[in-house]
């Protein structure tokens, strides 16, 4: 479908973090491939006048995610350590939100909109419409938008701009599915214009 950018949308970029790309504490395979078409993105919003968000995994030492503390996940996103920078490739428009999350050491946070301050700046901003696209697909992606979803923002999916975890193959698949199921909509680069 052709998607033509309106004042009420807002970009969201989602853990593009050095940790989840090839090489990092918790690598997403191929993660670092959504790099590029996110810059793409940043750079239409950006033409558009429109706001570019960006959430980071912001985790302290005893963060409940991490096998360490009980949780599933090796140590990974540490509050300042390198793991956690975003991607050096990134390029953020001069004007960028970034919003830490999962950063109360008893609360997992694989939404962008669990205890932070993203649901409240986009409403001050009028925004309903939410893109969302980065790492990973089958958890902080999934969470974020059906997080939106049930927040009743209309969420475009980036669906060239997603990578998954795949701990069990098919989680990526079966959460595209899901997200589409509860009414997200899937779209690729090719179909988004805006008319500036
Ligand atoms: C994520 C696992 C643990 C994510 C964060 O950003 O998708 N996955 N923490
Ligand atoms: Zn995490």
């Amino acid at each position: 479908m052709r998607v033509a950018l309106t004042p009420f949308d807002a970009l969201i970029v989602v853990d593009i973090q050095k940790d989840f790309c090839p090489g990092g504490a918790l690598p997403v395979s191929e993660g670092d491939k959504v790099v590029e078409p996110l810059n793409n993105y940043m750079d239409m919003f950006k033409k558009a006048g429109l706001p570019v968000f960006a959430t980071r995994d912001w985790h302290p030492e005893e963060h409940i995610s991490f096998s360490i503390n009980g949780g599933l996940w090796p140590v990974h996103c540490l509050q300042n350590s390198d793991g956690a920078k975003f991607h050096d490739d990134l390029q953020f428009p001069s004007e960028i939100f970034i919003i830490n999350k999962g950063d109360s050491p008893e609360l997992e946070a694989y939404s962008g909109f669990q205890g932070t301050v993203l649901d409240a700046l986009l409403k001050e901003r009028g925004v309903r419409r939410i893109f969302v696209g980065g790492l990973a697909t089958d958890y902080c992606v999934k969470n974020t938008v059906i997080g939106g979803l049930n927040l009743g923002y209309v969420v475009f999916l980036l669906s060239d701009a997603i990578r998954a975890v795949d701990i069990k193959r098919g989680d990526g698949e079966n959460s595209i599915f899901e997200m589409l199921e509860r009414g997200a909509i899937g779209i690729t680069w090719e179909e988004v214009s805006y008319g500036g």
